[in-house]
């Protein structure tokens, strides 16, 4: 028996990514019966508007999950560590949006665009993991181009929002902008080093093959995603002073000869793509146009001239939406739509 209404929880919905999924829960519509908002102490008895509805959020402990159905987790990966097996076994299907479970054999690694199919593999410990948000943007643009071509090689570099980094990094930017801007000293406390007009190549820690972990979660999670574990991927992900929205440069080698033009065709009719190119009017995809947008934008798209079979290309997301909230819901919709 389908249920009408479905019980659904956000952990961590004080948060960036958090208080997106809370509006597009209600931009989508989803049948939502009670909405449960958690967080940590610091931040209880705050209320939060659902459906002009005022929502209290509670602190998340052990009993936070009985009786809801679909746990959309974003309050980092040492809580849903604990809690996410906690919600399991109180038969919530957790949506994980850290990168706690991504890797792991047992949990699908889901991009609805991409690889809906493996959702099916829930069953195993009750939990789906949401990629990386600069996965999930460049493998929504490359996933047709592969099932074509077949993709031997990426290389990617990115240009990443500070919101990534969640609400205080936001509060960051903004500060050092408007304290450099009025010649007063500039303090850091999210970044390692000062943000505003600055760029970081440094996103999450260092390794020890010199690669940070942002990088590597690009490597292994586009392998799981695409289901190919030959493609070789290598990525530098950069932090900079942009508030919304990632961009990224990627080069690809192929096995078959694909033109610009096949290129464009095949992402004109891609889901969840939107091709801007056109570079005779200065046309070419921008974080400030992606931004609060649910597409990836594609654009700049050329043939690579130093090797045989490549093409460039330049790829934008709304980090917090399709990099985050929007793709950890419709992962939901399916849920709801054919397994639960
Ligand atoms: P944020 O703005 O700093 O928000 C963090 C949220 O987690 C807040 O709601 C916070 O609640 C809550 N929280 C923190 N510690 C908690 C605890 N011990 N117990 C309960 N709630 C706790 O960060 P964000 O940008 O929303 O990101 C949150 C997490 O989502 C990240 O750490 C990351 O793992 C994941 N993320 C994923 C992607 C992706 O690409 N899939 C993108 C961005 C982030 P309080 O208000 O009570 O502090
Ligand atoms: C994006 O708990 C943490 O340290 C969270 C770090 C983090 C992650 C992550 O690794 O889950 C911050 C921002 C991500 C992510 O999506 O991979």
């Amino acid at each position: 028996m389908k249920k009408e209404k479905y019980s659904i929880a956000v952990v961590g919905a004080t948060g960036a990514v958090g208080n997106e999924m809370i509006k597009i829960l209600e931009e989508r519509k989803l049948p939502v019966g009670k909405l449960k908002l958690l967080a940590s102490t610091r931040s209880a008895g705050s209320y939060i508007e659902f459906y002009n509805k005022d929502i209290k959020v509670e602190i998340l402990d052990e009993d936070s999950f009985k009786g809801v159905d679909i746990g959309l987790f974003s309050a980092g990966g040492t809580v849903s560590e604990k809690f996410a097996p906690i919600a399991a076994s109180a038969g919530c299907i957790v949506v994980d949006n850290t990168s706690a479970f991504r890797m792991d054999s047992q949990v699908p690694l889901v991009v609805p665009e991409v690889n809906p199919h493996a959702i099916a593999q829930y069953k195993k410990k009750g939990i789906i993991a949401n990629p990386n948000c600069s996965t999930i943007q460049m493998v929504v643009a490359l996933k047709p181009i592969h099932d074509v071509a077949g993709i031997k090689r990426i290389v990617v570099s990115t240009y990443q929002a500070v919101s990534g980094t969640g609400k205080k990094a936001i509060d960051e930017l903004q500060d050092q902008t408007r304290d450099i801007l009025s010649f007063q000293d500039v303090e850091c406390n999210v970044y390692p080093h000062q943000i505003a007009f600055n760029c970081l190549p440094h996103i999450d820690i260092f390794l020890e093959n010199a690669y940070t972990k942002e990088e590597m979660k690009m490597v292994n999670e586009t392998r799981k995603i695409l289901e190919d574990d030959s493609i070789r991927v290598t990525a530098t992900t950069v932090r900079v002073p942009v508030f919304y929205s990632h961009s990224e440069s990627v080069n690809i080698e192929t096995e078959k000869k694909i033109t610009a033009d096949e290129v464009r065709n095949l992402l004109s009719q891609a889901p969840g793509v939107t091709v801007v190119d056109d570079p005779a009017s200065a046309r070419y995809p921008m974080a400030i146009d992606a931004a609060g947008k649910d597409d990836t934008f594609v654009g700049r798209i050329r043939e690579d001239e130093s090797i045989e079979k490549g093409i460039n290309m330049w790829i934008v997301a709304d980090n917090l939406r399709k990099g985050a909230a929007l793709n950890a819901i419709q992962i939901a919709e399916i849920l709801v739509r054919e397994y639960i």
